[in-house]
């Protein structure tokens, strides 16, 4: 069994709906289990900053499938999601990226985990160390706790969750 964790973020439209959405997605993912979910945190912009707040989260999730297969999973829930991007560091409905495989340190051409900028964005170290607040990176061996100190501004907790049941909407 592989534990993975994805940084979950939204910035377009009822972005809570589309976080609930993406996580009930993924909980009927067949092998897909969702064991953990942090608090929903909203987030200054990163990177092209012209843009809306987002709200961020990271869910933990126990599966037997491999590194590429979730991606393809992340990838598939994106889209059926109706995500549309103008330009690659642009506002977005839903965005769904893989931080950690396990402890693997894995490089493809179209996946590397773990997540190359996940240690400089305050909006994915803050709800990641809520979950595992011990854990250190796998490939330089600093704890994220550490990252984290100095990126916390612009990272405000939106909407605590207790537990994945509370979390997900009514699926009438
Ligand atoms: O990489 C994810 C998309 N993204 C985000 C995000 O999810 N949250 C914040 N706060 N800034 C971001 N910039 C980009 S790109």
């Amino acid at each position: 069994m592989n534990t993975a964790f994805l940084s979950l973020g939204s910035n377009v439209g009822d972005r809570f709906a589309m976080l609930q959405d993406a996580v009930r997605m993924l909980r009927h993912q067949e092998g897909v289990e969702v064991t953990r979910i942090s608090s929903v945190y909203e987030t200054d912009p990163v990177g092209y900053t012209e843009q809306a707040t987002f709200l961020n989260m990271v869910v933990e999730i126990m599966s037997e499938l491999s590194s590429e297969k979730i991606l393809s999973i992340c990838l598939e829930t994106e889209q059926s999601l109706g995500r549309i991007r103008e330009f690659r560091w642009g506002p977005r409905c839903i965005d769904l990226d893989i931080l950690l495989y396990n402890d693997e340190n894995i490089v493809l051409e179209k996946l590397i985990i773990p997540h190359p900028r996940m240690h400089e964005r305050g909006f994915v170290l803050v709800p990641l160390i809520e979950l595992v607040p011990d854990q250190v990176h796998p490939v330089t061996g600093v704890p994220f706790s550490d990252y984290a100190k100095g990126q916390k501004e612009g990272v405000h907790v939106w909407k605590t969750i207790d537990g994945v049941d509370a979390f997900v909407r009514s699926e009438s």
